[in-house]
């Protein structure tokens, strides 16, 4: 008896995969091709057990599909700029640099413990000069397309990581890496015109079938397509006009009020010279430090101030009093709302508040409201009302007929607007990107030149939390203009490390090309993404940013598709108690541990079994024993056939050989392509990983109970089976007991077995047999029995024969391959 000792064979089988290059991309072998990749992870230090389940479940995918035949590209890198280094630097004076490249080998050594089937020769790192500086061209051709631009503006910034913030990267007011409330301060930044691919990144959403629809919500949510009209009105103070945009134009009529956002660019010419000036500015000044989420939350209190100037309604020619409100954003629509307190809840609250007018408009159905009893905005439907000759006509149809109206009167027409903002990417922080610009006295802006790039992050700088260390880093700032040769300097912001993580995927596809980010034809190739594997946190940020980066390649030539993962898993959390593991929580395991007591391969069954892949997995200690007693039992199942396998000359003509008429083989062959159909699906079309290793583990009691005086050629194909179907579960034991029954190459080059239909028809059924419609006995008949054959079974059954002694049979029915009915009386 040989006993499973897990470490040693291990590592003898990591070793022997990447001596004989087991796991490198084929490139050349014309077949289909396969993409699975795993979110990259930032070198934090160790892996957890959330990396640890994502790296299982993509590494089923991954060589799974290999064993079906698929080419498979399944690579691993680092998303390694980002503040943590820079914050272990500010602590214990360690180098970025240092501490991130250690965190990766450590790191990477860990994920070489637990047997991920990864092509080493194609990691990346993200802060490597080779990646970034193909992050610095990829910046340089969105600058090219106009896509890249710097505006100064109020912007998040977090006071804690000293660094502005993307709006994807601010969560219910707080910063998404420290919980920071986040504030405003005016500053000059680089965006990214994300807002002109609003309606592509909307659209194409409809194309992923492969995604879940919960993130597709979450998108279409923060693109936030609003359908509405722009509608003119007149300032006769001071001969302007002003335009509003609004999703009711059937409303026009009820309008009481405008409100402007205080950033209003009107707003000093309306208020210059009235006596509501000096408040007016001081108010305005206050809004600018006001986090956004006091101003638009729902039940925010509404804050304004009456501007002493008007508007004059285009349809009525009455002048309206104009105010400033916190609740109206400079940055969505237009900055400019017209008020309709009676069918806008926040207007309504603004109106009560200040004494506002309030006009109805809109007449429900079955109710008679009246201004002053209203205790709310009435935001249903019905006709319209006060509106002339509109009157009577359904609120849904009147917004098309009144905004036709407005259209012919050259007062309005439609537009659409969107949530999703322009993406600010520049950071005041070290460990990132440079941003490839250089600021010229007389040139000004100017990028640098591809020829210069990369712009190197320099390693001698003081790193001590005080601003931005690139800001103080002379020999860095001063260079030369690369347009008239005088002296310039360069930018100091780094670029947000989203950038690097939204163009990773493409690299794989050719990850050490030094003149360009990536060739077109190597990614095209391989794009999109097959199988796509990460965490619901980034529905928006990652996910959103990736797919803008790919329609911007795709427009600019440089790829021919629109979307960059086919299909997307999102995997559950791992609990632990009921709770997400945590440090803070204290209830940790770490995956080393784990790994030490039970090896690589327990770890991993255990997670894969535990729970579908996208559903929340509670950690069980018991749970990962019961995984190692079964890979225990599945060895001794090896071991002890070790023997007839070297004696089985030739398996094949054996199995040919099968005698049909042994009912036990038979049904262990049922068994068997009955197994091997489930694992298949449960693998490539459900991803449940749970369900097809159960099916395993059923195979294997099958086994087990199978009468010695059977057909043993089928008890060694289904020994050899289970070793195959467990490979992309188990890959180093499968791969040991392979050796065990005399095969020399390695199981995960084997081809995935087909299995048989016919194997899976059932020559015989369960029936039962009632008395009076009462179930009394079961028994097993052929599926080619005729109803009177049923019935003389039934009748002849011993149990039977005792139930209906004595009794008169009124009648019998038979349901052929269901049941027997015995009607006595
Ligand atoms: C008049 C009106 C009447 C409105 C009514 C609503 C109901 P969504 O659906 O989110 O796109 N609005 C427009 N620009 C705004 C801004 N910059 N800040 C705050 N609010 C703004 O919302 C569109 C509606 O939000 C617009 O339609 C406008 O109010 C307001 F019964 O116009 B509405
Ligand atoms: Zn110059």
């Amino acid at each position: 008896m040989k006993s499973y000792k897990p470490h040693e064979i291990e590592q003898k089988w990591q070793q022997y995969w990447t001596e004989h290059h087991v796991n490198r991309t084929n490139e050349n072998d014309g077949k289909n091709k396969f993409y699975c990749l795993e979110q990259f992870p930032y070198p934090s230090g160790r892996l957890h057990m959330g990396h640890m389940r994502v790296y299982s479940i993509g590494d089923v995918m991954a060589r799974y599909n290999r064993m079906k035949g698929y080419q498979v590209l399944h690579p691993m890198g680092w998303d390694a700029f980002g503040m943590p280094a820079e914050n272990a630097a500010i602590k214990f004076g360690a180098q970025p640099s240092k501490w991130t490249y250690e965190n990766i080998d450590f790191m990477r050594g860990q994920q070489k413990q637990l047997g991920v089937s990864y092509d080493w020769d194609r990691e990346i790192a993200t802060c490597s000069p080779d990646y970034y500086k193909m992050t610095q061209m990829l910046f340089l051709l969105f600058y090219e397309r106009g896509l890249a631009y710097r505006k100064k503006g109020a912007v998040n910034w977090c006071p804690h990581d000293q660094t502005v913030l993307a709006n994807e990267q601010v969560e219910d007011g707080r910063c998404w890496r420290c919980g920071t409330e986040v504030t405003k301060i005016d500053l000059e930044q680089w965006y990214f015109k994300i807002t002109d691919y609003a309606d592509r990144l909307l659209k194409d959403l409809d194309q992923l079938d492969g995604w879940p629809e919960k993130v597709k919500t979450m998108q279409r949510n923060w693109i936030g397509r609003s359908e509405g009209a722009e509608i003119t009105f007149e300032l006769p103070d001071i001969n302007e006009k002003v335009t509003v945009f609004t999703t009711r134009p059937d409303t026009l009529y009820g309008v009481t009020f405008m409100v402007l956002a205080p950033e209003h660019p009107l707003i000093p010419q309306l208020i210059k010279g009235k006596e509501t000036e000096t408040d007016v500015l001081a108010f305005i000044e206050q809004m600018k430090k006001e986090p956004e989420m006091n101003r638009t939350s729902a039940d925010a209190p509404k804050e304004g101030l009456f501007t002493g100037a008007y508007a004059r309604h285009p349809l009525t020619g009455e002048l309206i009093p104009i105010w400033i409100a916190n609740y109206v954003l400079m940055d969505y629509g237009t900055g400019a709302v017209m008020a309709v307190p009676a069918h806008d809840t926040r207007d309504f609250a603004f109106a009560r508040q200040y004494n506002l007018p309030i006009k109805l408009v809109i007449q429900p159905e079955d109710e008679q409201l009246t201004e002053d009893q209203m205790t709310d905005a009435y935001t249903g439907d019905g006709v319209l009302m006060n509106s002339f000759s509109f009157n009577g006509i359904p609120n849904r149809k009147a917004i098309t007929v009144v905004g036709e109206h407005l259209d012919k009167e050259g007062i309005g027409g439609p537009a659409v607007s969107y949530r999703l903002r322009d993406w600010l990417v520049s950071r005041q922080r070290y460990w990132g990107c440079p941003i490839p610009m250089i600021y010229c006295e007389d040139c000004g802006t100017v990028p640098v030149p591809k020829e210069q790039l990369p712009v190197l992050l320099p390693e001698n700088v003081v790193i001590d939390g005080q601003g931005n260390p690139l800001a103080k880093a002379e020999e860095f700032i001063h260079t030369t203009c690369p347009s008239c040769g005088n002296p310039a300097r360069r930018e100091t912001d780094t670029m947000d490390t989203f950038i690097d993580s939204s163009w990773y995927y493409l690299r794989f596809t050719d990850p050490k090309n030094d003149q360009i980010p990536f060739a077109p034809g190597k990614a095209n190739k391989w794009l999109p993404v097959d199988e796509y594997i990460g965490g619901i946190e980034h529905a928006i940020l990652h996910l959103l940013y990736s797919r803008f980066f790919t329609k911007v390649l795709k427009d600019a030539g440089m790829v021919d598709f629109n979307e960059p993962f086919k299909s997307l898993l999102t995997q559950g959390m791992v609990l632990k108690d009921g709770a997400k593991m945590s440090k803070s929580k204290g209830n940790v395991v770490s995956p080393d541990e784990i790994i030490e007591k039970y090896g690589a391969d327990t770890s991993r069954l255990f997670i894969l079994f535990a729970a579908p892949p996208d559903r929340d997995l509670e950690w069980s200690d018991s749970g990962v024993e019961g995984s190692y007693r079964f890979l225990n039992r599945v060895w001794r199942m090896v071991d002890s056939h070790a023997e007839p396998f070297a004696r089985a000359e030739d398996l094949a003509n054996k199995l040919s050989g099968l005698d049909l008429s042994d009912e036990a083989a038979k049904d262990l062959n049922r068994t068997l392509h009955a197994t091997i159909k489930k694992v298949s699906e449960d693998i490539g079309e459900r991803r449940q990983f749970n369900t097809a290793i159960s099916a395993i583990m059923e195979l294997v009691n099958k086994i087990y109970a199978y009468p010695e005086t059977a057909d043993n050629g089928i008890l060694l194909e289904a020994i050899e089976k289970v070793i195959v179907l467990l490979a992309p579960f188990a890959p180093h034991i499968t791969e040991e007991m392979w050796r065990m029954i005399g095969r020399q190459d390695s199981v995960h080059l084997q081809e995935w077995p087909a299995f048989d239909e016919a194997a899976l028809v059932r020559d015989e059924v369960e029936i039962v047999v009632q008395i009076n419609g009462k179930v009394r006995e079961k028994m097993m008949i052929s599926t080619k029995v005729t109803g009177e054959e049923m019935e003389a079974k039934a009748l002849a059954d011993d149990k039977i024969k005792e139930l209906i002694a004595g009794k008169t049979i009124r009648k019998i029915i038979a349901v052929p391959g269901k049941l027997v009915n015995i009607v006595v009386g």
